[in-house]
């Protein structure tokens, strides 16, 4: 294990140009101040829900309905009258914001931002209770029955995501205020919760704040934020279940009473919640995608810093079936809306996909994590697939609309007539009643940087390619360089040493460039070593050397493995790490009866101009079509190949052109 490995500071690395310049900037000037608009119930940008009922958004006849979240903080803290409203989750929408707005502010001071940023944390304190509790939902609603329903009410989560935001905070201000008052409400858990005589053995019914006591644990060091974090793991799964020991002790009544036994999702030993087995005893992600994804990411987290191979061990045999068996090509995971949840190997439906934003964000946490123990590229690769397609095809090319479910293929009509659809939008969304993507992503974009690189020891791992300038700290000395480069929509990568030192890059080789790469140095070609996949360069780097990763951006065809049913006969066009996807308004309707032939020529066209400047794909394909009588079955094929031009545009930027067909597996022809 690698205790000391680490990844790059967000102040110390900018990322300023290129596709992920454009989005972060994005984030700055329109969705950090947009969401703190909406958290204030100050835009009529919000609707109800993103599912079923509310696909009329879809339609343009969006419905007004509040976040209420600083609503309910200021009702928690006696300054407003009213009632509790939303999730009982919704404290964890701030809390998002608050951790977003704290990453801006490393990247560069803003004083407005750290103003909102300061009032919200007093208005939190004042929510807090005397014994250091803090959740409106129960302070408002309940009081008396905090900790009671651990299984589905989100006491823990909700606090995971308010530690994330304080341990931010402090590292972006030094200030301590929030990080004080987590500390109180985390001393709060510990005394209920323990494997100490007398106390509750409970953990989450939603995994999150595992993770967050590690973040907590590395800003206070104090030994018990670590401990609980690693008592929660463990105890996850352990007989007699914990969840069923509060459901008898409440009488049987549950919060989402249509997720709860006898037949819900939250029945006996529930693989909902990754109860079902202790967490060792994994060995495929089971259930709601986020929650594996953050339980996952704890997981590798208290490994690292207790040196528990086992473990990590378990975590790696998780990916390991995850990615080869429960992921789509677009780095979506989640294979059904019925409990945002993973379901059974190879099933992966384009149509009734969940796909949720914020479980490919948490693969991302995830993949970070497993990275800073073992460097081995696989991690980056899925870190890649999973960012340049899913997580940015999240937010609208303006960063005013939102995805919470990213299908694969998708048809208005089928969305709005087929009720197993209704969750696949044909268009993203302003808000949503359960607001959990739009601010994650926030706080995923602007922490960006810290995904780029792995320093351990004097080595520098380039696990993710994008324009940024970057100053590492080393043992005992800095690693100073540019990266310029179109990275994804080219494939040459520049680094530019600005500082001399004695260092070794690791340049993260893709997978899906297989060995069609060439390295040079100061214009010439080196040939190096391939360790972990990534291309190894040990040297006394001159302030200007120039290092050159020039990578083949030919498209690629992509097929999956035939046990995936759904994609048989199927095949995909990917380009670098980008999938590419076919779109109604470029290429007419029926994409389902479009053919792509396997000796098509696949022509990269530049288009800076479309969609905020991106690389097009122009082929010939054909369509199939009826040539007479339209009879719904018959003995004698009535149809015919129609040649016909395609256009593939990058999947992140379907849907900013209106309600329109979208696949990404298209049939191929012979
Ligand atoms: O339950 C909290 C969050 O809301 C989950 O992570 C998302 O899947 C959504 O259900
Ligand atoms: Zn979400």
């Amino acid at each position: 294990m690698y205790k000391n490995a680490k990844t790059g500071e967000i102040g110390n690395i900018k990322i300023e140009k290129g596709l992920f310049g454009r989005i972060s900037n994005l984030m700055k000037q329109n969705v950090i101040p947009h969401l703190w608009e909406i958290l204030n119930d100050r835009t009529k940008d919000t609707v109800p829900d993103h599912s079923i009922e509310n696909f009329s958004i879809a339609n343009g006849e969006e419905q007004e309905f509040p976040s209420h979240c600083i609503a309910n903080f200021k009702i928690a803290a006696g300054l407003q009258e009213g009632d509790f409203y939303g999730m009982v989750f919704q404290d964890s929408d701030l809390a998002k914001w608050l951790e977003a707005a704290a990453y801006q502010l490393m990247a560069q001071p803003d004083q407005e931002l750290e103003k909102k940023a300061d009032d919200a944390i007093r208005l939190i304190g004042m929510a807090q209770q005397e014994d250091g509790y803090l959740n409106t939902y129960f302070t408002i609603k309940e009081p008396d029955k905090r900790f009671t329903n651990l299984c589905e009410c989100h006491e823990f989560y909700c606090t995971g995501h308010m530690i994330e935001a304080a341990v931010a905070y402090y590292r972006a201000t030094g200030k301590r205020e929030l990080l004080d008052i987590m500390c109180d409400m985390v001393d709060c858990i510990d005394r209920t919760f323990g494997p100490e005589k007398g106390k509750l053995k409970g953990y989450p019914g939603h995994e999150e704040i595992e993770l967050a006591l590690v973040k907590l644990y590395r800003v206070t060091d104090d030994e018990k934020h670590l401990r609980l974090a690693k008592y929660f793991i463990d105890q996850r799964g352990q007989k007699p279940l914990y969840f069923d020991w509060e459901f008898e002790k409440r009488n049987h009544e549950a919060h989402f009473s249509y997720l709860y036994p006898p037949y819900g999702m939250y029945s006996n030993g529930s693989k909902y919640a990754q109860y079902h087995k202790p967490v060792r005893e994994q060995e495929a992600f089971v259930g709601h995608a986020v929650r594996c994804m953050y339980l996952a990411s704890g997981a590798v987290d208290v490994a690292k810093l207790t040196n528990d191979n086992a473990l990590f061990d378990t975590c790696k045999k998780l990916y390991e079936n995850m990615e080869g068996r429960r992921m789509y090509i677009t780095g979506g995971v989640g294979s059904t809306p019925n409990g945002e949840m993973f379901t059974y190997d190879y099933d992966l439906p384009n149509d009734l996909v969940y796909g949720e934003t914020c479980a490919s964000i948490g693969l991302m946490f995830f993949m970070q994590r497993m990275l800073l123990v073992e460097q081995d590229s696989r991690y980056a690769d899925t870190m890649e697939r999973a960012l340049f397609n899913t997580c940015i095809a999240g937010m609208s090319l303006d960063g005013k609309n939102f995805f919470y479910v990213n299908p694969l293929e998708v048809d208005p009509e089928a969305s709005r007539e087929n009720p197993n659809r209704k969750h696949v939008l044909p268009v993203r969304p302003a808000w949503f009643g359960c607001a959990c993507c739009p601010p994650n992503l926030a706080r995923m974009i602007t922490s960006l940087a810290e995904y780029l690189y792995v320093v351990n020891g004097e080595n520098v791992f380039v696990n993710l390619y994008m324009e940024n300038q970057a100053k590492l700290d080393l043992d005992g000395m800095k690693a100073v360089f540019d990266v310029t480069t179109d990275y994804p929509y080219d494939g040459e990568i520049t680094i530019s040493i600005k500082q001399e030192a004695e260092f070794t890059f690791h340049l993260r080789i893709p997978k899906w460039c297989g060995n069609e790469y060439r390295i040079f140095i100061n214009e010439a070609q080196v040939i190096t070593d391939s360790v972990n996949g990534y291309a190894v360069l040990e040297r006394d780097w001159k302030a200007s050397d120039k290092i050159t990763l020039a990578l083949d951006m030919e498209p690629k065809r992509m097929y999956a493995n035939p046990k995936v049913s759904k994609d048989v006969g199927k095949v995909a066009i990917q380009r670098g790490p980008v999938v590419y996807c076919l779109e109604e308004v470029d290429n007419g309707a029926g994409l389902q009866q479009v053919y792509l032939p396997v000796d098509s020529k696949l022509k990269v066209v530049d288009r800076p101009d479309k969609l905020e400047g991106i690389k097009e794909i122009y082929t010939e394909g054909f369509k199939l079509v009826n040539k007479g009588a339209e009879n719904l079955y018959t003995a004698k094929p009535d149809y015919k190949f129609k040649k016909i031009p395609l256009i593939f545009i990058p999947y992140y930027a379907w849907a900013n052109r209106g309600e329109n067909e979208m696949t990404v597996w298209v049939h191929e022809k012979n």
